[in-house]
């Protein structure tokens, strides 16, 4: 299987999204319009900030969409005061000189950081699934060490922002409590037609019972929050939507959700400022869901590329960034096979790297839920993500309250250090490995 990588050369992910859109069809906030062009960027629409003290924002929004003669996608209250529109280039410096106005971001497009996506689809139309196997410890799970543990993320809240989640998985349902849809105009569509966004679920918190795997914090509460459409492709628009419904259910909004994993991303850089000096919404919204007193965990990518170019990777004021480890025996030394991806204990050579990335954790043949009650193995950043997030679940929950840069910390300190069970042949991965044993 080879690796998915999302930074496709332009014209290549032109090709897929249009081949996308002959054969499926897109009901999501990537329209049937979108034109992918250079760096991601979704011709025609944008992300309209509005400045801080603008009062009547409905109001205002209706006659900023208005005047332009755009077409309102999204409106967002929390994580930012503005909305999504798709109007034309010539009323972008309209808008843009607008007072109201603080800036005003391009759309762009997101996939998911795994590297089966090529798959999903057709598995998900197969039918009924075998019955389910009985349960075994993911390899991720015991290369961590979070089995065993008494600490099972009891009372704790994460949300999983994705394709979604299988809601009647039998391995997830009891933990499901909630979700949003962010892809289209129906916001309690939240199951997923993809499988990824499961997969990351079942690895944050599928059941502790008798069958399929076990999650890293079993116990935790799982928030399904749809920001990628069934084939793997969201924009920055439509995970605004989902940084919005995450950071109103934060402790600093009255709410309960304390992690968010993101296993996404697309290209873009980072300010280290909140997107404040190069007008990144994306930026912005991120860093208010890490004000909202929710911890945000993001997968590296699998470009095997420095992570500076990829979002939300690159946003190192705000998130923490995950690399992915090969383990194929679930402990550490090196002593597993080897797989197309590297040694065992090494890092996986799609992985993105960088200065921005702050843990590796598993992320190669990781087996979790899948649609349709099933289980799938799967490589990507994006599984690697979700341990990391379950980590941070199980450490908020008996260090409640704890900042971010806290539980980063905390984090990082009980990793496992170069060298220590792990190596990098490659040179480019100085950051440690996930233990949960340690933490
Ligand atoms: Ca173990
Ligand atoms: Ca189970
Ligand atoms: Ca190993």
């Amino acid at each position: 299987m080879k690796s998915r990588s999302l930074a496709l050369s332009a014209s290549f992910s032109s090709i897929i999204v249009l081949v996308t859109l002959i054969i499926f069809g897109f009901a999501t906030l990537v329209s049937a319009e979108t034109r992918r062009g250079e760096d991601d960027r979704i011709g025609g629409q944008y992300i309209v900030v509005l400045k801080e003290d603008v009062e009547n924002l409905d109001q205002v929004e209706a006659e900023i969409v208005g005047r332009a003669r755009g077409e309102r996608i999204a409106s967002y209250r929390t994580v930012l005061s503005g909305f999504a529109v798709r109007m034309s280039e010539e009323e972008l410096s309209v808008v843009e000189n607008d007072p109201r106005v603080a800036f005003v971001s391009e759309d762009r497009l997101v996939s998911t950081t795994a590297s089966a996506r090529e798959n999903a689809f057709f598995s998900w139309r197969r039918g009924t699934p075998p019955p389910p196997p009985p349960q075994v410890l993911p390899t991720g799970v015991d290369r961590i060490n979070a089995e065993n543990k008494a600490n099972t993320g009891t009372g704790m809240h994460v949300a999983v922002i994705d394709t979604g989640i299988d809601l009647t998985h039998p391995d997830l349902q009891a933990n499901i409590v909630g979700g949003k849809n962010c892809t289209s105009s129906k916001p309690a569509d939240y199951g997923d037609q993809n499988g990824h966004g499961t997969h990351v679920a079942g690895t944050i918190a599928a059941l502790n019972n008798t069958q399929g795997v076990v999650g890293v914090a079993p116990a935790a509460k799982l928030w399904s929050v749809r920001v990628l459409d069934r084939n793997g492709y969201g924009s920055w628009s439509s995970v605004i939507c989902g940084l919005d419904f995450v950071a109103s259910k934060g402790p600093a909004n009255g709410g309960s959700i304390t992690v968010a994993n993101m296993s996404l991303g697309g290209s873009g850089v980072s300010d280290n400022n909140c997107g404040n000096s190069n007008n990144d919404a994306l930026h912005k919204a991120v860093c208010r869901v890490r004000d909202a007193g929710v911890i945000l965990v993001v997968a590296a990518g699998n470009e095997g590329k420095n992570t500076s170019g990829f979002v939300p990777a690159a946003y190192d004021d705000a998130v923490i960034t995950v690399s992915a480890l090969v383990d194929t025996d679930g402990t550490s030394g090196g002593g597993g096979s080897g797989t197309s991806y590297g040694a065992d204990d090494t890092f996986a050579s799609f992985s993105n790297y960088g200065s921005a990335v702050d843990i590796g954790a598993p992320g190669v043949n990781i087996n979790s839920t899948w649609l349709s009650g099933g289980y799938k193995s799967i490589s990507g950043t994006s599984m690697a993500s979700p341990h990391v997030a379950g980590v941070a679940v199980l450490y908020l929950s008996t260090h409640p309250g704890s900042s971010w840069t806290d539980v980063r910390g905390a984090l990082l300190s009980s990793g496992e250090a170069l060298g220590s069970g792990h190596s990098d042949p490659s040179g480019k991965h100085s950051e440690p490995v996930l233990r949960a044993d340690t933490l």
